[in-house]
Protein backbone atom coordinates (compact mmCIF):
# COMPACT_ATOMS: atom_id res chain seq x y z
CA UNK A 1 0.00 0.00 0.00
CA UNK A 2 1.43 3.19 -0.62
CA UNK A 3 -0.14 6.10 1.06
CA UNK A 4 2.69 8.96 1.63
CA UNK A 5 1.09 11.43 0.46
CA UNK A 6 -2.20 12.48 0.66
CA UNK A 7 -3.72 9.59 -1.28
CA UNK A 8 -4.14 5.69 0.08
CA UNK A 9 -3.50 3.44 -3.56
CA UNK A 10 -2.60 -0.07 -3.91
CA UNK A 11 1.42 0.32 -5.79
CA UNK A 12 1.94 3.72 -7.27
CA UNK A 13 4.50 1.47 -9.62
CA UNK A 14 1.23 0.62 -11.64
CA UNK A 15 0.71 4.02 -12.77
CA UNK A 16 2.60 3.92 -16.12
CA UNK A 17 0.51 1.14 -16.98
CA UNK A 18 -2.29 3.36 -15.62
CA UNK A 19 -1.72 6.18 -17.25
CA UNK A 20 -1.46 3.97 -21.02
CA UNK A 21 -4.92 2.96 -20.26
CA UNK A 22 -6.24 6.08 -20.13
CA UNK A 23 -4.58 7.51 -22.96
CA UNK A 24 -6.34 4.51 -24.83
CA UNK A 25 -10.23 5.51 -23.04
CA UNK A 26 -9.59 9.41 -24.02
CA UNK A 27 -9.36 8.24 -27.90
CA UNK A 28 -12.64 6.32 -26.94
CA UNK A 29 -14.34 8.68 -25.20
CA UNK A 30 -15.33 11.48 -27.50
CA UNK A 31 -17.87 13.09 -25.82
CA UNK A 32 -16.18 13.53 -22.27
CA UNK A 33 -12.93 14.67 -24.22
CA UNK A 34 -15.02 16.81 -26.28
CA UNK A 35 -17.00 18.46 -23.12
CA UNK A 36 -13.64 18.48 -21.84
CA UNK A 37 -12.20 20.65 -24.87
CA UNK A 38 -15.49 23.41 -24.66
CA UNK A 39 -15.40 24.00 -21.42
CA UNK A 40 -11.95 23.83 -20.40
CA UNK A 41 -10.18 27.13 -21.10
CA UNK A 42 -13.25 28.93 -19.12
CA UNK A 43 -12.44 26.95 -16.18
CA UNK A 44 -15.94 26.88 -15.09
CA UNK A 45 -14.67 24.51 -11.47
CA UNK A 46 -11.85 26.64 -10.72
CA UNK A 47 -11.55 26.95 -6.98
CA UNK A 48 -14.26 24.60 -5.97
CA UNK A 49 -13.45 21.40 -4.09
CA UNK A 50 -15.44 18.52 -5.57
CA UNK A 51 -15.48 15.00 -3.93
CA UNK A 52 -16.30 11.82 -5.84
CA UNK A 53 -17.33 8.16 -4.52
CA UNK A 54 -17.65 6.38 -8.18
CA UNK A 55 -16.03 3.40 -9.04
CA UNK A 56 -12.10 4.31 -9.76
CA UNK A 57 -11.75 2.87 -12.75
CA UNK A 58 -10.17 3.96 -16.16
CA UNK A 59 -13.00 5.50 -17.37
CA UNK A 60 -13.50 7.35 -13.88
CA UNK A 61 -9.79 8.86 -14.25
CA UNK A 62 -10.58 10.29 -17.30
CA UNK A 63 -13.83 12.23 -15.97
CA UNK A 64 -11.74 13.26 -12.59
CA UNK A 65 -8.89 14.67 -14.87
CA UNK A 66 -11.58 16.32 -16.92
CA UNK A 67 -12.75 17.32 -13.46
CA UNK A 68 -9.60 18.35 -12.90
CA UNK A 69 -8.67 20.10 -15.79
CA UNK A 70 -11.97 22.27 -15.79
CA UNK A 71 -10.26 23.70 -12.60
CA UNK A 72 -11.32 21.58 -9.63
CA UNK A 73 -9.62 20.40 -6.82
CA UNK A 74 -10.28 16.88 -6.93
CA UNK A 75 -10.73 13.97 -4.00
CA UNK A 76 -11.81 10.59 -4.66
CA UNK A 77 -12.82 7.86 -3.45
CA UNK A 78 -14.52 4.35 -5.03
CA UNK A 79 -18.48 3.36 -4.04
CA UNK A 80 -17.42 -0.37 -3.85
CA UNK A 81 -15.06 -2.36 -2.19
CA UNK A 82 -14.21 -4.41 -5.41
CA UNK A 83 -14.60 -2.03 -8.44
CA UNK A 84 -11.26 -0.27 -8.20
CA UNK A 85 -8.50 -0.98 -10.79
CA UNK A 86 -5.53 -0.42 -9.15
CA UNK A 87 -3.31 0.96 -12.18
CA UNK A 88 -5.88 3.52 -12.80
CA UNK A 89 -6.00 4.89 -8.78
CA UNK A 90 -2.41 4.95 -9.07
CA UNK A 91 -2.02 7.15 -12.43
CA UNK A 92 -4.49 9.27 -10.49
CA UNK A 93 -2.26 9.51 -7.28
CA UNK A 94 0.83 10.25 -9.46
CA UNK A 95 -1.35 13.13 -11.19
CA UNK A 96 -0.87 14.34 -7.47
CA UNK A 97 -4.93 13.92 -7.57
CA UNK A 98 -5.89 12.39 -3.90
CA UNK A 99 -7.56 9.12 -4.00
CA UNK A 100 -8.65 6.65 -1.60
CA UNK A 101 -8.46 3.65 -3.52
CA UNK A 102 -7.74 0.05 -3.83
CA UNK A 103 -9.07 -3.38 -4.98
CA UNK A 104 -10.24 -5.31 -2.44
CA UNK A 105 -11.04 -3.28 0.57
CA UNK A 106 -12.10 -4.09 3.78
CA UNK A 107 -15.72 -2.38 4.54
CA UNK A 108 -13.67 -0.35 7.35
CA UNK A 109 -10.78 1.24 5.05
CA UNK A 110 -14.11 1.51 2.26
CA UNK A 111 -15.49 3.90 4.34
CA UNK A 112 -12.08 5.66 5.69
CA UNK A 113 -11.62 6.20 2.34
CA UNK A 114 -14.71 7.71 1.67
CA UNK A 115 -13.91 9.93 5.18
CA UNK A 116 -10.59 11.15 3.73
CA UNK A 117 -11.93 12.23 0.04
CA UNK A 118 -14.74 14.07 2.16
CA UNK A 119 -12.03 15.66 4.36
CA UNK A 120 -9.64 18.41 2.89
CA UNK A 121 -6.31 18.97 4.38
CA UNK A 122 -7.69 21.86 6.38
CA UNK A 123 -10.53 19.69 7.72
CA UNK A 124 -12.97 21.04 5.02
CA UNK A 125 -15.66 19.57 3.26
CA UNK A 126 -16.20 19.51 -0.86
CA UNK A 127 -18.16 22.11 -2.25
CA UNK A 128 -19.69 19.96 -4.68
CA UNK A 129 -19.93 15.88 -5.00
CA UNK A 130 -19.99 13.35 -7.53
CA UNK A 131 -22.06 10.37 -6.11
CA UNK A 132 -22.55 6.60 -7.23
CA UNK A 133 -25.08 4.79 -5.00
CA UNK A 134 -25.34 7.69 -2.56
CA UNK A 135 -22.83 6.57 0.23
CA UNK A 136 -20.92 10.19 0.29
CA UNK A 137 -24.13 11.59 0.82
CA UNK A 138 -25.21 9.22 3.49
CA UNK A 139 -22.40 10.10 5.24
CA UNK A 140 -23.01 13.24 5.47
CA UNK A 141 -26.39 13.14 6.41
CA UNK A 142 -26.04 10.41 8.87
CA UNK A 143 -22.97 12.41 10.48
CA UNK A 144 -25.64 15.69 11.22
CA UNK A 145 -28.15 13.06 12.80
CA UNK A 146 -25.08 11.58 14.65
CA UNK A 147 -24.19 15.18 15.96
CA UNK A 148 -27.87 16.10 16.36
CA UNK A 149 -28.78 12.99 18.31
CA UNK A 150 -26.31 10.60 20.31
CA UNK A 151 -29.07 7.82 20.26
CA UNK A 152 -28.79 7.54 16.22
CA UNK A 153 -25.32 6.86 16.59
CA UNK A 154 -25.88 4.23 19.54
CA UNK A 155 -28.87 2.37 18.00
CA UNK A 156 -28.42 -1.11 17.14
CA UNK A 157 -26.75 -1.61 13.33
CA UNK A 158 -29.04 -3.69 11.13
CA UNK A 159 -25.98 -5.12 9.14
CA UNK A 160 -22.29 -5.37 9.40
CA UNK A 161 -21.80 -2.26 7.22
CA UNK A 162 -23.82 0.09 9.24
CA UNK A 163 -22.02 -1.05 12.34
CA UNK A 164 -18.99 -0.23 10.25
CA UNK A 165 -20.80 3.04 9.38
CA UNK A 166 -21.81 4.38 12.89
CA UNK A 167 -18.50 3.20 14.84
CA UNK A 168 -16.69 5.53 12.17
CA UNK A 169 -18.94 8.46 13.26
CA UNK A 170 -18.52 8.03 16.59
CA UNK A 171 -14.66 8.25 16.52
CA UNK A 172 -15.83 11.36 13.98
CA UNK A 173 -17.94 12.97 16.54
CA UNK A 174 -15.16 12.80 19.32
CA UNK A 175 -12.69 13.77 17.03
CA UNK A 176 -14.07 16.75 15.46
CA UNK A 177 -17.94 17.49 17.04
CA UNK A 178 -19.37 19.40 14.72
CA UNK A 179 -17.71 18.24 11.64
CA UNK A 180 -20.54 17.36 9.65
CA UNK A 181 -23.23 20.67 10.55
CA UNK A 182 -20.51 22.43 8.56
CA UNK A 183 -19.86 19.78 5.94
CA UNK A 184 -23.01 19.85 5.11
CA UNK A 185 -23.82 23.44 5.16
CA UNK A 186 -21.16 23.69 2.76
CA UNK A 187 -22.09 20.87 -0.10
CA UNK A 188 -23.22 23.51 -3.40
CA UNK A 189 -24.88 19.98 -4.79
CA UNK A 190 -24.54 16.32 -5.65
CA UNK A 191 -24.52 14.67 -9.38
CA UNK A 192 -26.17 11.55 -8.70
CA UNK A 193 -24.66 8.53 -11.04
CA UNK A 194 -27.38 5.88 -10.82
CA UNK A 195 -30.78 4.24 -10.25
CA UNK A 196 -30.54 3.21 -6.79
CA UNK A 197 -28.46 6.57 -5.62
CA UNK A 198 -31.36 8.70 -6.72
CA UNK A 199 -33.41 6.57 -5.43
CA UNK A 200 -32.27 7.35 -1.95
CA UNK A 201 -32.09 10.86 -2.51
CA UNK A 202 -36.07 10.96 -3.67
CA UNK A 203 -36.63 9.25 -0.82
CA UNK A 204 -34.66 11.72 1.51
CA UNK A 205 -36.19 14.82 -0.14
CA UNK A 206 -39.86 13.45 0.34
CA UNK A 207 -39.30 12.81 3.99
CA UNK A 208 -37.63 16.42 4.08
CA UNK A 209 -34.37 15.13 4.96
CA UNK A 210 -32.35 16.44 1.91
CA UNK A 211 -29.45 18.99 3.44
CA UNK A 212 -28.67 19.87 -0.18
CA UNK A 213 -29.22 20.51 -4.35
CA UNK A 214 -29.30 17.37 -6.11
CA UNK A 215 -29.25 16.31 -9.88
CA UNK A 216 -30.67 13.18 -10.91
CA UNK A 217 -28.02 12.29 -13.73
CA UNK A 218 -28.86 8.76 -14.05
CA UNK A 219 -32.05 9.49 -15.60
CA UNK A 220 -30.55 11.93 -18.66
CA UNK A 221 -31.49 9.31 -21.95
CA UNK A 222 -28.23 9.29 -22.35
CA UNK A 223 -26.91 7.75 -19.33
CA UNK A 224 -29.40 5.35 -18.15
CA UNK A 225 -30.63 4.23 -21.77
CA UNK A 226 -26.98 3.76 -22.55
CA UNK A 227 -24.90 2.87 -19.60
CA UNK A 228 -27.68 1.23 -17.97
CA UNK A 229 -28.51 -1.09 -21.35
CA UNK A 230 -25.41 -0.95 -23.50
CA UNK A 231 -23.01 -1.14 -20.66
CA UNK A 232 -24.60 -3.35 -18.81
CA UNK A 233 -25.09 -5.76 -22.19
CA UNK A 234 -21.28 -5.65 -22.76
CA UNK A 235 -19.89 -5.95 -18.99
CA UNK A 236 -21.80 -8.42 -17.27
CA UNK A 237 -20.85 -11.67 -19.38
CA UNK A 238 -17.61 -10.32 -19.14
CA UNK A 239 -17.70 -10.42 -15.66
CA UNK A 240 -19.11 -14.22 -15.72
CA UNK A 241 -17.14 -15.37 -18.03
CA UNK A 242 -14.01 -14.45 -15.93
CA UNK A 243 -15.26 -15.35 -12.70
CA UNK A 244 -16.48 -18.76 -14.48
CA UNK A 245 -14.89 -19.54 -17.58
CA UNK A 246 -18.52 -21.12 -18.09
CA UNK A 247 -19.93 -21.79 -21.45
CA UNK A 248 -23.34 -19.55 -21.52
CA UNK A 249 -24.97 -21.24 -24.44
CA UNK A 250 -27.75 -23.80 -23.61
CA UNK A 251 -27.69 -22.78 -20.30
CA UNK A 252 -30.65 -21.77 -18.60
CA UNK A 253 -30.31 -18.45 -16.73
CA UNK A 254 -32.77 -16.41 -14.63
CA UNK A 255 -32.53 -12.37 -14.86
CA UNK A 256 -34.64 -10.86 -11.70
CA UNK A 257 -35.62 -7.44 -13.24
CA UNK A 258 -36.32 -5.98 -16.77
CA UNK A 259 -35.51 -2.56 -16.55
CA UNK A 260 -32.60 -0.84 -18.12
CA UNK A 261 -29.76 -2.89 -16.56
CA UNK A 262 -32.26 -6.31 -16.86
CA UNK A 263 -32.57 -5.23 -20.69
CA UNK A 264 -29.10 -4.77 -21.07
CA UNK A 265 -28.24 -8.02 -19.08
CA UNK A 266 -31.19 -10.57 -20.81
CA UNK A 267 -29.86 -9.24 -24.55
CA UNK A 268 -26.56 -10.38 -23.47
CA UNK A 269 -27.00 -13.78 -22.33
CA UNK A 270 -29.47 -14.51 -25.33
CA UNK A 271 -27.17 -13.52 -27.48
CA UNK A 272 -24.63 -16.01 -25.99
CA UNK A 273 -27.56 -18.40 -26.81
CA UNK A 274 -28.79 -19.19 -23.12
CA UNK A 275 -32.29 -19.55 -22.32
CA UNK A 276 -32.98 -17.07 -20.38
CA UNK A 277 -35.91 -16.77 -18.19
CA UNK A 278 -36.91 -13.12 -16.54
CA UNK A 279 -38.34 -12.38 -13.40
CA UNK A 280 -40.69 -9.09 -12.61
CA UNK A 281 -43.27 -7.43 -11.03
CA UNK A 282 -43.71 -4.34 -12.83
CA UNK A 283 -46.84 -5.55 -15.43
CA UNK A 284 -45.12 -3.22 -18.40
CA UNK A 285 -41.67 -4.54 -18.21
CA UNK A 286 -43.12 -7.54 -18.12
CA UNK A 287 -44.87 -7.27 -21.33
CA UNK A 288 -41.60 -5.91 -22.88
CA UNK A 289 -39.65 -9.22 -21.79
CA UNK A 290 -42.24 -11.01 -23.39
CA UNK A 291 -42.21 -9.06 -26.72
CA UNK A 292 -38.37 -9.80 -26.36
CA UNK A 293 -38.63 -13.16 -26.56
CA UNK A 294 -38.22 -14.43 -22.75
CA UNK A 295 -40.42 -16.24 -20.68
CA UNK A 296 -41.21 -14.14 -17.62
CA UNK A 297 -41.49 -16.44 -14.40
CA UNK A 298 -41.03 -15.88 -10.91
CA UNK A 299 -37.70 -17.08 -9.74
CA UNK A 300 -39.32 -19.87 -7.72
CA UNK A 301 -40.16 -21.68 -10.92
CA UNK A 302 -36.55 -21.72 -12.26
CA UNK A 303 -34.77 -23.31 -9.28
CA UNK A 304 -35.12 -26.69 -9.99
CA UNK A 305 -33.25 -26.19 -13.24
CA UNK A 306 -31.46 -22.78 -13.88
CA UNK A 307 -27.97 -22.51 -14.06
CA UNK A 308 -27.38 -19.06 -13.44
CA UNK A 309 -28.95 -16.12 -11.44
CA UNK A 310 -28.05 -12.60 -12.41
CA UNK A 311 -29.77 -10.07 -9.68
CA UNK A 312 -30.58 -6.20 -11.58
CA UNK A 313 -33.90 -5.15 -9.55
CA UNK A 314 -32.08 -2.51 -7.16
CA UNK A 315 -34.24 -4.04 -4.79
CA UNK A 316 -33.64 -6.49 -1.86
CA UNK A 317 -33.96 -9.76 -0.68
CA UNK A 318 -34.06 -10.62 -4.35
CA UNK A 319 -32.48 -13.85 -4.14
CA UNK A 320 -33.30 -15.20 -0.77
CA UNK A 321 -31.22 -18.31 1.58
CA UNK A 322 -34.50 -20.28 0.31
CA UNK A 323 -34.03 -19.78 -2.91
CA UNK A 324 -30.63 -21.06 -2.53
CA UNK A 325 -30.72 -23.83 -0.77
CA UNK A 326 -33.37 -25.21 -3.17
CA UNK A 327 -31.00 -24.22 -6.27
CA UNK A 328 -29.75 -26.73 -8.68
CA UNK A 329 -26.27 -28.16 -7.60
CA UNK A 330 -23.20 -26.01 -9.33
CA UNK A 331 -25.88 -22.85 -9.91
CA UNK A 332 -24.21 -19.40 -10.33
CA UNK A 333 -25.40 -16.96 -8.57
CA UNK A 334 -24.50 -13.39 -8.88
CA UNK A 335 -25.85 -9.20 -8.61
CA UNK A 336 -25.38 -6.54 -11.18
CA UNK A 337 -27.59 -4.37 -9.12
CA UNK A 338 -25.44 -1.52 -7.37
CA UNK A 339 -25.83 -3.14 -3.66
CA UNK A 340 -25.01 -6.65 -2.51
CA UNK A 341 -28.32 -6.84 -0.35
CA UNK A 342 -30.06 -8.43 -4.02
CA UNK A 343 -29.22 -11.69 -2.95
CA UNK A 344 -28.93 -12.69 1.16
CA UNK A 345 -25.54 -13.40 1.73
CA UNK A 346 -25.45 -12.64 4.58
CA UNK A 347 -27.53 -15.28 5.47
CA UNK A 348 -26.13 -17.57 3.22
CA UNK A 349 -22.70 -17.13 5.23
CA UNK A 350 -24.62 -17.87 8.33
CA UNK A 351 -26.26 -21.35 7.52
CA UNK A 352 -25.36 -24.17 10.09
CA UNK A 353 -22.75 -26.25 8.24
CA UNK A 354 -21.91 -24.55 5.19
CA UNK A 355 -18.84 -25.04 4.08
CA UNK A 356 -17.28 -22.39 2.05
CA UNK A 357 -14.37 -22.12 -0.45
CA UNK A 358 -12.33 -19.70 -1.64
CA UNK A 359 -12.01 -20.34 -5.51
CA UNK A 360 -10.24 -17.13 -6.45
CA UNK A 361 -9.44 -13.57 -4.26
CA UNK A 362 -9.83 -10.19 -4.71
CA UNK A 363 -9.24 -9.89 -8.22
CA UNK A 364 -12.22 -11.82 -9.41
CA UNK A 365 -13.79 -12.84 -6.23
CA UNK A 366 -15.14 -16.51 -6.54
CA UNK A 367 -16.55 -18.62 -3.72
CA UNK A 368 -18.57 -21.94 -3.75
CA UNK A 369 -21.00 -22.51 -0.90
CA UNK A 370 -21.98 -26.17 0.16
CA UNK A 371 -25.17 -26.62 2.16
CA UNK A 372 -25.36 -29.62 4.47
CA UNK A 373 -27.12 -31.49 2.13
CA UNK A 374 -24.41 -31.73 -0.46
CA UNK A 375 -25.21 -29.46 -2.88
CA UNK A 376 -23.53 -26.10 -3.77
CA UNK A 377 -23.57 -23.07 -5.76
CA UNK A 378 -20.83 -20.35 -6.89
CA UNK A 379 -21.63 -17.03 -5.39
CA UNK A 380 -19.68 -13.86 -7.91
CA UNK A 381 -18.35 -10.94 -6.26
CA UNK A 382 -19.42 -11.67 -3.15
CA UNK A 383 -23.26 -10.71 -4.25
CA UNK A 384 -21.47 -7.64 -4.74
CA UNK A 385 -21.31 -6.30 -8.85
CA UNK A 386 -20.40 -8.77 -10.98
CA UNK A 387 -18.96 -6.25 -13.96
CA UNK A 388 -16.69 -4.47 -11.70
CA UNK A 389 -16.35 -7.21 -9.07
CA UNK A 390 -14.96 -10.01 -11.44
CA UNK A 391 -14.64 -7.94 -14.57
CA UNK A 392 -13.45 -4.07 -15.55
CA UNK A 393 -17.20 -2.73 -16.10
CA UNK A 394 -18.47 -1.09 -18.84
CA UNK A 395 -16.17 -0.18 -21.78
CA UNK A 396 -14.78 3.56 -22.37
CA UNK A 397 -17.31 4.78 -25.31
CA UNK A 398 -20.97 3.82 -23.08
CA UNK A 399 -18.93 6.11 -20.26
CA UNK A 400 -18.11 8.89 -22.40
CA UNK A 401 -21.56 9.85 -22.37
CA UNK A 402 -22.54 9.07 -19.01
CA UNK A 403 -19.44 11.14 -17.75
CA UNK A 404 -20.46 13.97 -20.20
CA UNK A 405 -23.68 14.30 -18.40
CA UNK A 406 -21.74 13.94 -14.79
CA UNK A 407 -19.06 16.90 -15.91
CA UNK A 408 -22.21 18.97 -17.22
CA UNK A 409 -24.13 18.44 -14.34
CA UNK A 410 -21.14 19.68 -11.98
CA UNK A 411 -20.75 23.02 -14.17
CA UNK A 412 -24.30 23.43 -13.38
CA UNK A 413 -23.66 23.29 -9.88
CA UNK A 414 -21.02 25.49 -10.14
CA UNK A 415 -22.49 28.04 -12.02
CA UNK A 416 -26.31 27.93 -10.62
CA UNK A 417 -27.89 28.49 -7.03
CA UNK A 418 -30.18 25.47 -6.99
CA UNK A 419 -33.22 24.55 -4.37
CA UNK A 420 -32.64 22.08 -2.20
CA UNK A 421 -34.38 19.06 -4.22
CA UNK A 422 -33.96 16.46 -6.90
CA UNK A 423 -33.56 17.40 -10.40
CA UNK A 424 -32.27 16.43 -14.19
CA UNK A 425 -30.37 17.55 -16.76
CA UNK A 426 -32.24 19.71 -19.18
CA UNK A 427 -33.01 17.76 -22.61
CA UNK A 428 -30.56 19.99 -24.28
CA UNK A 429 -28.08 18.53 -22.69
CA UNK A 430 -28.92 15.30 -23.38
CA UNK A 431 -28.89 16.20 -27.21
CA UNK A 432 -26.39 17.77 -26.87
CA UNK A 433 -24.32 14.54 -25.29
CA UNK A 434 -26.10 12.23 -27.83
CA UNK A 435 -24.40 14.33 -30.93
CA UNK A 436 -20.70 13.93 -29.68
CA UNK A 437 -20.64 10.13 -29.93
CA UNK A 438 -22.45 10.15 -33.41
CA UNK A 439 -19.41 10.81 -35.81
CA UNK A 440 -17.51 8.14 -34.16
CA UNK A 441 -20.19 5.46 -34.53
CA UNK A 442 -20.33 6.98 -38.11
CA UNK A 443 -23.87 8.03 -38.09
CA UNK A 444 -24.95 11.22 -40.07
CA UNK A 445 -28.00 13.03 -38.68
CA UNK A 446 -31.00 14.46 -40.94
CA UNK A 447 -31.99 17.70 -41.39
CA UNK A 448 -35.15 18.65 -40.20
CA UNK A 449 -37.08 21.38 -42.68
CA UNK A 450 -38.74 24.09 -40.85
CA UNK A 451 -42.21 22.32 -42.52
CA UNK A 452 -41.71 19.02 -40.87
CA UNK A 453 -40.47 21.06 -37.70
CA UNK A 454 -43.59 22.74 -37.59
CA UNK A 455 -45.28 19.52 -38.76
CA UNK A 456 -44.51 17.83 -35.32
CA UNK A 457 -44.50 21.01 -33.20
CA UNK A 458 -40.34 21.09 -32.10
CA UNK A 459 -37.46 23.57 -32.92
CA UNK A 460 -36.03 22.68 -36.33
CA UNK A 461 -32.96 22.57 -34.21
CA UNK A 462 -34.47 20.75 -31.31
CA UNK A 463 -34.89 19.71 -28.28
CA UNK A 464 -36.98 16.83 -30.34
CA UNK A 465 -38.64 14.09 -27.97
CA UNK A 466 -40.80 15.68 -25.59
CA UNK A 467 -39.61 13.40 -22.63
CA UNK A 468 -37.17 10.41 -22.07
CA UNK A 469 -40.35 8.22 -21.44
CA UNK A 470 -40.47 8.44 -24.92
CA UNK A 471 -36.99 6.81 -25.90
P1 LIG B 1 -34.79 0.00 -13.11
O1 LIG B 1 -35.62 0.61 -12.04
O2 LIG B 1 -34.85 0.49 -14.51
O3 LIG B 1 -35.05 -1.58 -13.20
C1 LIG B 1 -35.22 -2.37 -12.07
C2 LIG B 1 -36.34 -3.35 -12.41
O4 LIG B 1 -36.45 -4.33 -11.39
C3 LIG B 1 -37.72 -2.67 -12.52
O5 LIG B 1 -38.30 -2.97 -13.76
C4 LIG B 1 -38.52 -3.28 -11.36
O6 LIG B 1 -39.88 -3.46 -11.71
C5 LIG B 1 -37.82 -4.60 -11.16
N1 LIG B 1 -37.93 -5.17 -9.81
C6 LIG B 1 -37.91 -4.50 -8.62
N2 LIG B 1 -38.03 -5.40 -7.61
C7 LIG B 1 -38.12 -6.63 -8.18
C8 LIG B 1 -38.24 -7.96 -7.68
N3 LIG B 1 -38.29 -8.20 -6.37
N4 LIG B 1 -38.28 -8.99 -8.57
C9 LIG B 1 -38.21 -8.75 -9.90
N5 LIG B 1 -38.11 -7.53 -10.45
C10 LIG B 1 -38.05 -6.48 -9.58
O7 LIG B 1 -33.27 0.07 -12.57
P2 LIG B 1 -31.96 -0.11 -13.46
O8 LIG B 1 -31.55 1.19 -14.01
O9 LIG B 1 -32.16 -1.26 -14.33
O10 LIG B 1 -30.88 -0.46 -12.30
C11 LIG B 1 -30.97 -1.66 -11.58
C12 LIG B 1 -29.83 -1.68 -10.58
O11 LIG B 1 -28.57 -1.72 -11.27
C13 LIG B 1 -29.76 -0.45 -9.68
O12 LIG B 1 -29.27 -0.80 -8.41
C14 LIG B 1 -28.71 0.43 -10.39
O13 LIG B 1 -28.15 1.38 -9.51
C15 LIG B 1 -27.75 -0.63 -10.83
N6 LIG B 1 -26.85 -0.30 -11.96
C16 LIG B 1 -25.71 -1.03 -12.02
C17 LIG B 1 -24.83 -0.82 -13.07
C18 LIG B 1 -23.55 -1.61 -13.12
O14 LIG B 1 -22.67 -1.27 -13.93
N7 LIG B 1 -23.40 -2.65 -12.31
C19 LIG B 1 -25.09 0.13 -14.05
C20 LIG B 1 -26.28 0.85 -13.96
C21 LIG B 1 -27.16 0.62 -12.89
N1 LIG C 1 -19.99 1.48 -13.95
C1 LIG C 1 -19.96 0.44 -14.81
N2 LIG C 1 -18.79 0.39 -15.45
C2 LIG C 1 -18.06 1.45 -15.00
C3 LIG C 1 -16.76 1.92 -15.33
N3 LIG C 1 -16.00 1.29 -16.25
N4 LIG C 1 -16.29 3.02 -14.69
C4 LIG C 1 -17.06 3.66 -13.76
C5 LIG C 1 -18.33 3.27 -13.40
C6 LIG C 1 -18.82 2.15 -14.05
C7 LIG C 1 -21.12 1.83 -13.10
C8 LIG C 1 -21.92 2.85 -13.85
O1 LIG C 1 -22.73 2.12 -14.75
C9 LIG C 1 -22.79 3.70 -12.99
O2 LIG C 1 -23.26 4.64 -13.84
C10 LIG C 1 -23.95 2.98 -12.41
O3 LIG C 1 -23.74 2.14 -11.58
O4 LIG C 1 -25.09 3.37 -12.76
Amino acid sequence: MNTNGDYAVRDLTLAGFGRKEIEIAEYEMPGLMAVRKKYGPDKPLKGLKIMGSLHMTIQTAVLIETLADLGADVRWCSCNIFSTQDHAAAAIAERGISVFAWKGETLEEYWDCTLKALTWPDGSGPDQIVDDGGDATLLIHWGVKGEDDDAFLNRAASSEEEAVILNLLKRVKKEDPGKWHKVAAAVRGVSEETTTGVHRLIQMAEKGELLFPAINVNDSVTKSKFDNIYGCRHSLTDGIKRAMDVLLAGKQAVVCGYGDVGKGCAEALKNERARVIVTEIDPICALQACMAGFQVSPVEAALPTADLYVTCTGNSHVITLEHMEKMKDQAIVCNIGHFDNEIEVARLKAVEGIKITEIKGNICPVHKFTFPDGHSIYLLAEGRLVNLGCATGHPNFVMSCSFANQTLAQIIIAKEKLPVGVKRLPKEFDEEVARLHLEKCGAVLTKLTQEQADYIGVPVDGPYKADHYRY
